[in-house]
């Protein structure tokens, strides 16, 4: 196995042996055929001129499967490249004779020996494009393209879709086996990539804000009740949803877990009075907080982290999420679940665990901030706020990342973060005080609402009348850890920001040559010192 997709990667260089993350060399074997053999489906649809609802929505969930901490279970991604063979060569019967094609394209195996042999095969692996530039941003865009499936995903869910977002998709991915195109026509292709990325979370966000209204500033209890409870994590809020409805008057509560807070600042959810709080923290620390449940566990996306076996009969999954021994809840042709099975299991067990008591404050979307718009930029002409600052993105397991909760205690008391996904878990139970009114850890949601934050920065471009959105008190220090935060990278830079830091270390993705030009293009750079960032960022020394 080789892969280093994550930010946790070994020794930030890549896995070899087995991921830091759990996935065992088979499955990251058969996870790189997997994305093969979705190239070569791309591939088969390019040459058609044309694909179907099932290809696209196929490609999109296997990407997804792919992504750091979804799926860990050898025969769901066997049984996808099947599915994926079987819709290639359906669609291939379209084709002239004499058509050329790729072996992606071409490859039929006998049987599943066949498919575990041609994973293991140097072909398929990552190291087979030997010129590390050309590698780097191969898998650049390929990573920034999991992310946009990740979220096409989730809107297409709630019946939002996009052609437009598809079709590049396919054309990434093909573009990524290209041998003609220079490492210039991937960098422009990686923008382009942002600009999808861009595009799919203003689809998501869109099929969130219409499905289950915009996003209020509310008060999320981290405490526990003395109900039996299910706890859920991850992004999908169609299946939280449905969890909800079917609790409904049964005596059990329903809490949520790290990505999943966000669905608390939803007014749709607001209904439920058996939707309690907030469990825990940050996906990586799962192992201690699902044993301190008692209940039930429903994973809806990543991230999973392969479980103690304490909790792993009350453990479920579902959509693109997988774990040998793990059970998942299917889904009808409707999209619908049934829990019932999980509903019983949480009555027999008891209350969870006290882990904390008080609350988060939350729910500051584009269009909640943009109601105090005048309030802000009031504060900020009146020197009230000196600056704003970008921390959203991910958590991760690293001790550096401790770097994020010194470095938000360490700001200046006149600075406002802006955050979005499970990064905030490291600062956003301190207590940072408000501005005027304004608190000053302003939690736009999940890491896909970073494009509330692009929103709200290009709505204060207009109303301080400035050309280019680095002309804005705004900088950024971002968290990264899987592929979805590259998507969100790609998109930032293609709005033209400039100056990220990334952290705790730049993708070992990236090679020396790929760097300098992210540096030279875009001064991105790496985090140092608590104390130096504060004087670059926020003195601009
Ligand atoms: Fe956090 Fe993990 Fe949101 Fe990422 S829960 S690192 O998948 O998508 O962010
Ligand atoms: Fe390693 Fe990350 Fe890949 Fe897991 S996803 S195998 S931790 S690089």
């Amino acid at each position: 196995m080789f892969c280093y997709q994550c930010q946790e990667t070994a020794r930030n260089t890549g896995c070899t042996v087995v991921g830091v993350c759990g996935k065992k060399d088979n499955v990251a074997n058969l996870q790189d055929l997997l994305v093969y053999t979705i190239k070569g489906l791309a591939y088969v649809c390019e040459k058609v001129g044309r694909s179907t609802k099932e290809i696209d929505r196929y490609i999109v969930d296997s990407l997804f499967a792919t992504i750091t901490n979804v799926n860990f279970d050898d025969r769901d991604i066997i049984e996808k490249i099947k599915r994926g063979i079987e819709l290639r060569e359906n669609l291939k019967k379209e084709l002239p004779n004499g058509v050329e094609l790729p072996d992606c394209a071409t490859w039929i195996p006998e049987n599943e020996e066949d498919i575990v042999k041609k994973a293991n095969s140097e072909e398929v692996s990552i190291l087979a494009t030997e010129d590390e530039d050309i590698r780097s941003l191969r898998e650049l865009i390929t990573y920034g393209v999991k992310g946009i499936g990740a979220y096409l995903h989730h809107a297409m869910v709630l019946g939002y879709n996009d052609e437009n977002i598809h079709k590049f998709i396919k054309k990434a991915l093909i573009s990524t086996m290209d041998d003609n195109l220079s490492v210039d026509d991937l960098l422009a292709l990686a923008l382009e990539t942002g600009k999808y990325a861009v595009d799919t979370l203003a689809l998501l966000d869109k099929a969130h804000t219409e499905t289950y209204g915009h996003p209020k500033i509310t008060e999320v209890n981290i405490g526990v009740r003395n109900n039996p409870g299910i706890l859920i994590s991850g992004h999908d809020l169609k299946t939280l949803e449905q969890l909800l409805e079917q609790t409904k008057s049964t005596g059990v509560d329903v809490y949520t877990h790290c990505e999943m807070l966000p669905a608390h600042y939803y007014p749709a959810f607001k209904k439920y009075d058996h939707f309690v709080g907030n469990y825990g923290s940050a996906w990586h620390r799962q192992r201690e907080e699902f044993e301190a449940f008692n209940g039930p566990i429903i994973i809806t996306t990543n991230c999973l982290v392969p479980p103690k076996d304490s909790y792993k009969n009350r453990l479920y999954t579902t959509g693109c999420v997988s774990y040998p021994g793990v059970k998942r809840i299917p889904e009808d042709e409707n999209g619908n679940k049934d829990f019932s099975e999980i509903i019983e299991q949480a009555k027999k067990c008891a209350p969870p665990k006290e882990l904390e008591r008080g609350k988060i404050v939350g729910g500051f979307a584009h269009n909640q901030v943009l109601s105090l718009a005048d309030k802000i930029v009031e504060a900020v002409k009146s020197g009230a706020i000196r600056k704003f600052v970008v921390m959203a993105g991910c958590d991760g397991r690293h001790s550096s990342r401790d770097y994020y909760t010194e470095f938000a205690k360490a700001l200046p008391k006149d600075t406002v973060i802006l955050t979005a996904g499970c990064a905030k878990y490291r600062y956003i139970k301190l207590d940072l005080g408000d501005i005027n009114g304004i608190p000053r850890v302003l939690d736009a949601g999940q890491c896909n609402d970073s494009y509330s934050l692009v929103v709200v920065a290009l709505k204060l471009k207009e109303a301080f009348n400035l050309e280019d959105i680095n002309q804005l008190p705004i900088v950024y220090n971002i968290a990264w850890y899987e592929q979805k935060a590259v998507a969100v990278l790609l998109a930032l830079l293609y709005l033209g920001i400039k100056n990220i830091l990334l952290g705790p270390t730049l993708p070992a993705f990236l090679s020396p040559n790929v760097t300098k030009v992210l540096v030279d293009k875009f001064g991105i750079g790496t985090i140092s010192t608590v104390e130096e960032d504060i004087k670059r960022l926020i003195y601009d020394e």
